[in-house]
């Protein structure tokens, strides 16, 4: 990140003044093309969809090089089955039952590649279709995935390696017109049940979704809290990522904390009557969620004494190169800043407050000052 990139970003920031970014907002009418590698950079792509939250798509040549589109395809642009068999045979694989709805997800299964590989070439032989129903293989995507938004209110990234999908893309919030009338969101977004407006009350209230034709070799950017459903329009094998940074963090701790306000509602009869709720609500957080507010310091303590080394160095000596994408002195200290801002709510939460925090080191209150001071320090560099 550059000196400019970063100040960008930081009047971005100054200017939402504690709202969080991205939410609610004008959804662009269509999703941007990124057709040229050489023309475009990591700057361009912070300050253009990154900072404002927005889609967009990258053409096959950012993919070109890639050894899995080489290695793991057909001349004809098919999934090469025998270089997967012989390369990947043995390794069990996570399988996801697409007819069966589990919440809002799929039932799994756990089996070797080779048996996966050996459904998937009978299902395309049964034209689309197999005795054994529609098989997901999680990671290499086969089947359509049900309506979500992704993991902590991650970013994404998914590539095409082979194959088609059809992505249909919702803004944040917009999700909300699309709850039926007990508050729940819908598996599929296509099922004729949204038309019901008995049981989509809100549904009149929505616009319909941005979509997205992915292409072989193409890479779509998801941003963080779009809810987004994929289909597959052909045989494809993707590569997906999720990551969080300093543009998403705050979204990841408005996530967090109503993730704790929806346990704590659903065992609230409890509260009273039992000593330790607050620590079980963690407990069952971290069950649901994945992570509890425990956690969730040391994620960002992780990530700040990173930082912190690298405003210790100054901006002569920071490794990183401050036009390339690693930790270079001008993206550590606007993570920095974002990192403060985030800290200082998580240590003024008061169920953070009742978590014990006495062997944590450094104390978070000792390490946000770390933070805001290393933020004075670079605020002129
Ligand atoms: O490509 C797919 O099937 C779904 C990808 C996705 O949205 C995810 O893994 O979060
Ligand atoms: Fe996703």
């Amino acid at each position: 990140m550059d000196r400019e990139t970063r100040a960008f970003a930081e009047q971005h920031f100054r200017d939402l003044g504690g709202r969080l970014h991205g939410a609610g907002g004008q959804a662009p009418s269509a999703v941007a093309f990124i057709k040229e590698p050489a023309a475009f950079s990591y700057a361009d792509f912070f300050r253009g969809f990154l900072l404002p939250n927005l889609p967009c798509v990258f053409s096959s040549a950012f993919t070109e090089d890639w050894g899995s589109r080489r290695r793991w395809v057909t001349p004809e642009g098919k999934p090469d089955f025998e270089y997967l068999l012989q390369k990947y045979g043995d390794v069990i694989v996570p399988v996801a039952n697409c007819g069966v709805q589990e919440y809002n997800s799929n039932p799994k299964e756990h089996m070797p590649l080779r048996e996966y590989i050996s459904y998937w070439r009978e299902y395309i032989q049964g034209g689309c279709s197999s005795p054994r129903g529609c098989l997901y293989l999680k990671d290499w995507h086969l089947c359509r995935s049900p309506f979500h938004a992704d993991i902590f209110r991650s970013f994404s990234w998914s590539a095409n390696i082979c194959g088609r999908k059809k992505w249909l893309l919702f803004p944040p919030g917009q999700e909300e017109a699309l709850r039926d009338c007990r508050g729940g969101l819908p598996y599929d977004v296509t099922s004729p049940a949204l038309l019901d407006a008995r049981l989509h009350p809100a549904l009149q209230h929505g616009s319909p979704p941005l979509q997205v034709t992915q292409e072989a070799g193409e890479v779509v950017f998801v941003p963080s809290g779009w809810h987004h459903q994929v289909h597959n329009l052909d045989d494809t094998i993707s590569i997906n990522h999720n990551w969080v940074n300093g543009c998403n963090l705050a979204n990841m701790w408005h996530f967090l904390q109503q993730e704790l306000r929806a346990v704590q509602q659903e065992v609230q009869e409890w509260r009273d009557s039992m000593p330790d709720w607050h620590h079980h609500c963690q407990v069952i957080m971290r069950a649901c969620s994945g992570i509890n507010f425990e956690e969730f310091y040391h994620f960002l303590k992780v990530i700040a004494e990173r930082r912190l080394l690298v405003l210790g160095q100054g901006s002569e000596g920071a490794q990183g190169d401050d036009t390339g994408p690693g930790l270079g002195f001008q993206q550590a200290a606007f993570d920095a800043g974002r990192l403060a801002e985030v800290l200082a709510s998580v240590v003024a939460h008061p169920d953070f407050q009742r978590v014990d925090t006495s062997t944590f080191l450094p104390r978070p209150e000792e390490l946000l000052r770390q933070l805001q001071d290393a933020v004075v320090a670079a605020a002129s560099r």
